[in-house]
């Protein structure tokens, strides 16, 4: 067992929740939802006020999920409009490209004319409230601008990550039928050109849907504009009006789609809407990051993932924030880029990803401490659970001993944050999630849906709603609830096993079902294995993850060719680039393990069980191989395993 670090006199001062102030709030949300939320609402601009607050059930005779349902407001209103009286001149953006030489400052009032002109320039090339407008862009403003302009026009957005491939790009474009795809020239990422463009022209073969491109110059490049879809943003922005007032939107209105990986099929489109998405993000940074007016924040995510949404947008503009983007990556030009860009914007909230510690931590303490880090007072964690070693780190070495971590747990379909140590509440735990926010309320269930109480490990559930959870599958309700309702009937499913202690504090363990975590970003083992077999000399393939010291986990293929194929090191160097090609690079498989045969049961079902383990290098204890068709077949993988690379 680890330390625990207390909270520090200073802290207990400065917090905006204490310990007692804790207790006594969550208590209130979840005896009185009505009254909390009604209360933490006000801190949104309503142009309809709400008369009902909460409206949901989790069960299949009335199963649904509404709140403030009768109230109106607009996101990018409150994000900036609501600013401007007083914070005009205030620092909105601070963007810091992926060369450390360039930056740029972007205040609310700036900010407010170039999204009411990227929202004239969307509704010039026909876009319509309720529309689906794709997003591919690199980490800058205009990525920002992109999404607020069309939250004020009332369209849907969807942002898919700049990594991944054309392919990957036009399934996301086909889902929700976008007709309007907004992109850059190019992104940079450690001196690397990302050629966005170039894969859109690609994805684009295969949308008819889409009618027009809106390219931002960004990179320069040199890059193919069709006739009559393409457009540069800068020759529209110069004939569109600046000013553009704000749709009024219904809290249950879509607000965006934002599609991530199940344990099954493709990826699934996670809907959010407007009023209790935009409460949820501006409540939770809040409090978890106890924002001061003033302070500088940054969240180092990338907004193709939830994280990026919720805490480089949306939850700090709610708030009135000034949030830092950045472009590139934590290694380039060397690895102390990081902290440089703490030190150069005076940076009070550091919010990152265990495995880019990690991958920092590898490189030694001297990069950091070749910088002064002062102006850190909080640091936050994201997107995996992190080890104590990594957290150890993160705490002496980068924080200096002076700044609490918070490590929030979440998912793309809570919205925000569902369990963290608030920094002036709760003593800190390396590795724990600790404590629900408020509103959230937390189970452990066994296999069969027994729940467990006290101290156990358990699967880890959610007994009812808050309010931002996602509404619904884009263009599959059924499966909404089919994912998340039926495994335990009644409970949200997480899809994540847990541990609560002595003390009632929650430890996330990780994935229960097959989806991987990689580096932070979620990945379906069914979709890399859907990958495998759509090459034409595959027969079979089955993804497990494997503990990896930088990714978390990485990515194990087992596969099995095609009959007439001799395994070679040249179909193993062609069956990654085709995953690349297929998903991207995220998806890169670490281990082929050429299996001529693949553990299954007399029904079927491949044993991932057993595949696991031999992929952990765990073949002392297989477990029960009585119900395998053909037990011979684990053998010959144990054998083989050590000729996978
Ligand atoms: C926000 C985000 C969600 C999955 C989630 C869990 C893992 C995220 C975590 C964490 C332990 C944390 N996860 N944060 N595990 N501690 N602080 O990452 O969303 O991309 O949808 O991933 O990530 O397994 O179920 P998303």
């Amino acid at each position: 067992m680890s330390e625990i670090y207390p909270v520090s006199d200073d802290w207990k001062k400065k917090a905006f929740v204490t310990a007692e102030g804790y207790t006594a709030a969550y208590a209130q949300s979840v005896r009185d939802p009505d009254t909390f939320w009604r209360e933490e609402a006000k801190r949104l601009d309503w142009m309809t006020p709400f008369t009902k607050v909460k409206n949901t059930s989790f069960h299949e005779a009335d199963f649904g999920i509404k709140w403030f349902e009768d109230g109106a407001l607009n996101v990018s209103a409150n994000c900036i409009d609501r600013h401007l009286p007083e914070r005009k001149d205030d620092i909105a953006i601070i963007w810091e490209g992926d060369d450390p030489s360039q930056q740029r400052r972007i205040t609310f009032g700036e900010l407010h004319t170039e999204v009411c002109l990227m929202a004239n320039a969307l509704k010039a090339l026909g876009a319509q409230k309720g529309d689906r407008i794709t997003i591919y862009m690199p980490m800058i403003p205009e990525a920002a601008m992109a999404m607020l302009a069309c939250t004020r026009i009332g369209v849907i957005h969807s942002i898919v990550f700049g990594g991944f491939s054309p392919e990957a790009l036009a399934g996301r474009i086909q889902d929700c039928d976008s007709n309007i795809v907004i992109t850059a020239d190019a992104g940079m990422r450690g001196g690397k050109l990302v050629p966005l463009k170039h894969n859109v022209d690609a994805a684009l073969t295969h949308c008819a849907s889409v009618k027009a491109c809106l390219v931002i110059r960004h990179v320069g490049n040199d890059i193919d504009m069709q006739d009559r879809r393409d457009v540069w943003y800068h020759d529209v922005r110069k004939t569109v009006p600046c000013d553009c007032a704000p749709e009024i939107m219904g809290a249950e209105d879509p607000l965006f789609i934002l599609y991530t990986s199940g344990s099954t099929g493709k990826p699934k489109g996670v809907l959010h809407t407007t009023g209790g998405y935009l409460v949820w993000a501006a409540m939770t940074h809040h409090y978890v990051f106890n924002y001061t007016p003033g302070e500088i924040y940054w969240c180092a995510a990338d907004i193709g993932w939830v994280t990026g949404h919720s805490y480089v947008v949306y939850g700090p503009l709610a708030n009135g924030a000034t949030t830092v983007m950045f472009e590139g990556v934590p290694n380039y030009p060397d690895h102390s880029r990081f902290w440089q860009i703490v030190d150069r914007h005076q940076v009070n909230i550091f919010y990152g990803a265990p495995t880019a510690l990690r991958s920092l931590m590898r490189e030694g303490d001297d990069w950091v401490k070749k910088t002064s880090r002062s102006s850190l007072r909080l640091l936050g964690s994201v997107g995996e659970p992190i080890n104590p070693e990594a957290w150890e780190w993160y705490y002496h070495v980068v924080g200096e001993g002076r700044c609490p971590i918070v490590d929030t747990y979440w998912q793309t379909e809570t919205g925000a944050t569902m369990m963290t140590p608030l920094p002036g509440a709760h003593a800190l735990k390396p590795g724990a999630a600790s404590k629900p926010m408020f509103g959230v309320q937390p189970v452990l269930v066994d296999g069969d849906g027994t729940l467990l109480e006290g101290a156990t490990d358990g699967n880890l559930c959610m007994i009812d709603s808050w309010p931002g959870q996602m509404r619904s599958v884009w263009g599959d309700h059924d499966r909404f609830f089919q994912t998340y309702f039926t495994t335990y009937p009644g409970k949200y499913f997480t899809g994540d096993g847990c541990r609560r202690d002595a003390d009632g504090d929650y430890w996330i363990t990780g994935r229960v079902d097959d989806v991987i975590n990689v580096s932070g970003h979620r990945m379906g083992t069914a979709e890399v294995e859907s990958a495998l077999v759509a090459h034409a000399k595959v027969a079979e393939a089955a993804v497990v993850g494997f503990p990896h010291d930088i990714k978390g986990q990485g990515i194990y293929a087992y596969v099995t060719l095609n009959a007439n194929e001799v395994e070679s090191a040249d179909i193993r160097a062609d069956l990654i680039k085709w995953v690349r090609h297929e998903i991207g690079p995220i998806a890169t498989p670490d281990v082929i393990h050429f299996a001529p045969g693949l553990p299954k049961t007399r029904s079927g079902k491949i044993m991932r069980r057993i595949l696991r383990k031999i992929a952990e290098g765990d073949v002392s204890n297989l477990g029960d191989i009585s119900t395998l068709a053909d037990p011979s077949v684990v053998e010959n993988l144990v054998q083989s395993r050590s000729t996978a690379g």
